[in-house]
């Protein structure tokens, strides 16, 4: 356990960002290299976009004190990027400079922003060229956890390390002693500390995608080593995106009550989770009592079948207890004003999913023509298929399988006739989880990313109420380049 991973986990989102006085664009950066990016109130009233710059290229950072420096791809020097962190209702520009040797863009995750600014190359934007800037400028009209990452050849531009935290503070938000963001990661490399290059493998895209076999916690290596000091007493609002192309986690903290509060940002009312499934994309805001003795000492664990073991230990420093009762004030968040379906009157429409390595064999179309499970794989490197049909991240993008009316209220029935997990994201827009294998949900939670598990159904509803061409995609993101991903348009 080294001094430096105690000092990361300390120095996650503190607030001093706000309270120093930070003048804007500058960076405070931790000793592992987590930028805040904290500006200052815009004076006068005026509507002053509060800007940022996002620089992505090559770079190095060792993942654990002593280990031989890995080769990422990060923003502004840092994996992650810059913790971006405003208030709700703000406008914001965000200038991407490019100086990677690819061509890149930058996706707001969750964030309802016009088309135009959605960061998806062919389909909202040109590619941004190496050398080439990109300004981005747009309103935040939801509080919450988000992220940004790159939009194209995701499935490895984010695994080498280009993803960062947006948070949209609530005009009122909730009473904690402490906030935390812990982006969920994993990176996979040899011992010799560089990245595999084996992005893009069809035996990923066609399985489970390319797990690391380094699980990062804010850039850092995960397990019982990464240590979060806590003062007993204190609450805690942790705020957990999964930020990895593949990997699923299923978290467990021993000795706590984890009172969820949100799910991709949206509030929902404040329940005690056992275990936290968070798929690729996904994020969920937690509030923690630590209740527990002074000296004591409990994990957080991943139990996910693929990747048992512990995220981070919460070790209660010997200090006397903040207060000796839970802390009172309430958890639950106000909620965003989003477009309420109304089920009466919505369309319906059916989206069935096909493929992978296991499972029945997929007759699947790609460009125009059939092709069976072997050729797509073989001459096509693409093994998933949406109502029959398999796309190309490049090719395909510009002809929708689903066309909307703009104000129409629809039901999307999910049907995963795969035997695989698929966490499947919708830009743009927010939807209702309204049912599962055809079981109505009690309370269906607001998200913009959903797990389907194998061979289940998903309903989910919305207000196609955002005009323009939005990218439809399972968030595996090795089963986005195969096949599972396609564009919704609204007009
Ligand atoms: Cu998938």
């Amino acid at each position: 356990m080294s001094r430096r991973n105690r000092a990361d986990l300390r120095l996650i989102n503190s607030p001093e960002g706000e309270t120093m006085g930070i003048s804007r664009r500058q960076f405070i950066k931790s000793a592992a290299s987590l930028g805040v990016i904290a500006l200052a109130p815009r004076a006068g009233g005026a509507a002053v976009a509060r800007t940022a710059t996002l620089r992505a290229a090559v770079m190095e950072q060792a993942i654990r004190a002593g280990a031989p420096r890995t080769n990422f791809s990060g923003f502004n020097g840092s994996v992650p990027g810059p913790l971006l962190r405003y208030r709700k209702g703000e406008t914001v520009r965000l200038a991407f400079r490019n100086a990677l040797e690819v061509e890149s863009a930058v996706h707001w995750h969750g964030i309802r922003v016009p088309n135009a600014m959605d960061g998806v190359p062919y389909v909202t934007q040109n590619p941004v060229q190496p050398g080439d800037e990109f300004v981005y400028e747009f309103q935040l009209p939801d509080s919450g956890t988000f992220w940004y990452h790159p939009h194209q050849s995701s499935f490895e531009q984010v695994p080498r390390g280009l993803y960062g935290a947006l948070i949209v503070e609530e005009e009122r938000p909730i009473e904690v002693d402490r906030e935390l963001v812990w982006l969920l990661s994993d990176v996979r490399i040899e011992d010799d500390g560089l990245q595999v290059e084996d992005f893009g493998r069809i035996l990923d895209i066609a399985n489970d995608g390319r797990i690391g076999n380094e699980v990062l916690l804010n850039g850092i290596a995960a397990g019982a080593g990464n240590v979060l000091e806590v003062r007993s007493g204190e609450r805690i609002r942790l705020r957990l995106i999964n930020a990895a192309a593949a990997r699923i986690f299923q978290l467990e903290l021993h000795g706590h009550a984890m009172n969820v509060i949100a799910y991709d940002g949206q509030a929902v009312e404040p329940h005690v989770l056992e275990q936290l499934v968070l798929g690729p994309g996904m994020r969920a805001d937690l509030v923690i009592d630590c209740m527990q003795a002074p000296g004591s000492r409990f994990l957080m664990n991943d139990i996910h079948r693929r990747s048992v073991g512990p995220i981070a230990s919460f070790v209660y420093g010997d200090a006397s207890p903040v207060r000796r009762k839970p802390l009172g004030a309430p958890m639950r968040l106000a909620p965003n004003r989003l477009p309420e379906p109304d089920l009466g009157k919505a369309s319906e429409h059916y989206i069935m999913f096909q493929g992978g390595m296991r499972g029945a064999p997929t007759l699947g179309i790609v460009d125009g023509k059939p092709a069976r499970t072997h050729e797509l794989m073989e001459r096509h490197g693409l093994a998933w298929t949406m109502n029959y049909t398999a796309r190309h991240e490049h090719a395909l993008m510009h002809e929708p399988f689903l066309h909307l009316q703009r104000g129409e209220h629809v039901v999307l029935r999910m049907i995963n006739e795969t035997d695989f997990v698929h966490p499947m994201h919708l830009h743009g827009h927010f939807f209702r989880v309204i049912a599962v294998d055809g079981r109505k949900q009690a309370r269906p939670v607001w998200r913009d990313t959903v797990i389907m598990g194998p061979r289940q159904t998903i309903d989910v509803a919305f207000v196609a109420d955002n005009p323009g061409d939005w990218m439809y995609h399972c968030h595996i993101l090795d089963h986005a380049a195969g096949g599972m991903m396609g564009t919704i348009r609204v007009t």
